[in-house]
Parts: structure tokens; C-alpha cells; sequence
């Protein structure tokens, strides 16, 4: 592993936001690729991760880890996302309902937003309502939806079913760590991404059909 890369991996293991700002801006320097930084930041994210799991550490150092990731990721962001051109389809994504959880459905927002979609982001923690009333007013041409949590998976189901018997007709994503193809089918989502870089894919092959 290239020594940058394990600074910026090692920074976010250690929730020290000041640390990964330096890493992430000097594996930039270094003219290291963003797709690679970002794979050293996912990989400093996952070992928080266990940790988090394994009671070894608690929500104050990990939102610590999420502030310092979210800081890397607005230095990676105008590497990830395309220049000025003008965006050809609009989508309006959030996390569904009870889900603070918000990196993932910010990166997938960032690489759409590199592929020329325009993105309307909700937020976190948004209801079935506001998604389709915002879907409807800015004729979005797709909805994205992100769930982190087990416990938030039936608010994923709750809102796709809303959408289906809302005016909205046009498709709607999901993705987030616990969702899969399966559970995506059983709920009728149109299609599931289980990252970022495939959400961009699947976005453009959902519009284009
Ligand atoms: Co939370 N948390 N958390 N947390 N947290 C998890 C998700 C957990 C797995 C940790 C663990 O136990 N190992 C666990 C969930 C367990 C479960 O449900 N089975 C958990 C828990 C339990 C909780 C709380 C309940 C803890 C508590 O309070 N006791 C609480 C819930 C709060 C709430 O939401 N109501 C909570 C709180 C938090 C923080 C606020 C401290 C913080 C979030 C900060 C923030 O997001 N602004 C946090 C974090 C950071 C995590 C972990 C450590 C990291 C999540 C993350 O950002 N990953 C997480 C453990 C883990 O995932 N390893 C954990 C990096 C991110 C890039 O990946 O989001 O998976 P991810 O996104 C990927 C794909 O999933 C996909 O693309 C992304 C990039 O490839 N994707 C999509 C995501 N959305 C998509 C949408 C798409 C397509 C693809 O289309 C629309």
C-alpha cells in the first residue's frame, strides 16, 4: 500500500478530521487518482466500522470519523465530479426516514453529479411525502433512495410503495449497506446499486429506458 494512501486510511482509523484533510490533500498533491483516495477513505470508514460494532469505540468518535471523512470528500468532490457541462436528467435523492446516515448517499450524489445529472439532495431522514412532492415539483426524472440502517429498511419499503400509488411514475434507486437486490425486488424499487460507482450505471440505465 502506497504509504499516502495508508496516512489517509490510517487518519480517518484514528477519527482525527485535521489529519485526513492533510493525507487526503497530500496523496492529491501526489497526484494519486481521487477513485484511489477514496477507496483508502472507505477503507479507514470500514475499520470504524468494526470497531463501532465491537464496542471498542462509541458514536462520539464516530461522528468524529464522519466529519473527517465528509472534509476529505469535499477535497475529492471536484475531482469526482465532471466540469460545467449541462446536466441531461434531474434526480432528487435522500436517506429515507429515521436514517441519519448520510456519506454514502452524498458520494452517490457527488458521482451522478459527475455524470451530468442534475441532483436535488433532500437530506437525511426524509419522509415518504417530501420525497414525492419534491419528485413532482422539480420533474425529476428519477428518485434515489439510501437506507444504513436494518431498522430503516421498512421506511425504504413504506416510501417506495408511496411512490408507486403517488403522480411520480418515473423509476426509483436504492442502495445502502443493508439493502440488497433481493430485498430491493421484494419492495419493487426499479433497480439497486451496492455502490457509488455502479449507482451512475444503473441511474443511466434507468432513465434512458
Ligand atoms: Co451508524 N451504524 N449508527 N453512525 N454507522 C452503521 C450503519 C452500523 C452498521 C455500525 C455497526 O454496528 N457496525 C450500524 C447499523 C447496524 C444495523 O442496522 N444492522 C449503525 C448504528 C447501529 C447506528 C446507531 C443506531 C448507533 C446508536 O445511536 N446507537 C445510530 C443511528 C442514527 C440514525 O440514523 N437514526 C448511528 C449513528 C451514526 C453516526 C451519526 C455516528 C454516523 C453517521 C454520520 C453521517 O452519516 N453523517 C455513523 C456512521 C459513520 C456509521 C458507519 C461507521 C459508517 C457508515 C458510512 O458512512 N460508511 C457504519 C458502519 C459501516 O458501514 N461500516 C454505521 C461509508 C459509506 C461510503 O458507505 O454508507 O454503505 P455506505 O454507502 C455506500 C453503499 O452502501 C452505497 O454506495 C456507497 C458508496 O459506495 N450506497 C448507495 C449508499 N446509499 C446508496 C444509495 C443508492 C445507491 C448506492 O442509490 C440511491
Amino acid at each position: 500500500m502506497n504509504p499516502l494512501l495508508d496516512s489517509v486510511a490510517q487518519a480517518i482509523m484514528a477519527c482525527n478530521r485535521k489529519a485526513a484533510k492533510v493525507a487526503t490533500q497530500a496523496a492529491l498533491d501526489a497526484s494519486l487518482d481521487a477513485e484511489t483516495v477514496l477507496a483508502a477513505l472507505m477503507r479507514g470508514m470500514e475499520d470504524v466500522g468494526q470497531r463501532f460494532k465491537a464496542n471498542r469505540i462509541f458514536v462520539p468518535e464516530v461522528l468524529v470519523a464522519a466529519r473527517a471523512m465528509k472534509t476529505s470528500l469535499g477535497l475529492l468532490e471536484p475531482h469526482l465530479v465532471a466540469s460545467g457541462v449541462q446536466a441531461t436528467h434531474k434526480i432528487v435523492i435522500c436517506t429515507v426516514e429515521g436514517d441519519l446516515h448520510d456519506i454514502g448517499k452524498n458520494l452517490v450524489a457527488m458521482m451522478l453529479q459527475g455524470a451530468n445529472f442534475e441532483v436535488i439532495d433532500l437530506g437525511t431522514n426524509v419522509s415518504a411525502r417530501v420525497v414525492i412532492d419534491a419528485a413532482i415539483e422539480q420533474k425529476a426524472d428519477l428518485i434515489g433512495l439510501s437506507s444504513l440502517l436494518t431498522t430503516t429498511m421498512p421506511a425504504m419499503r413504506d416510501t417506495v410503495a408511496r411512490i408507486k400509488d403517488s403522480a411520480f411514475n418515473g423509476p426509483v434507486m436504492v442502495g445502502g449497506a443493508p439493502v440488497t437486490e433481493r430485498f430491493a425486488a421484494e419492495i419493487a424499487a426499479d433497480g439497486y446499486s451496492p455502490s457509488a460507482a455502479y449507482a451512475v450505471d444503473l441511474a443511466c440505465r434507468l432513465v434512458a429506458a
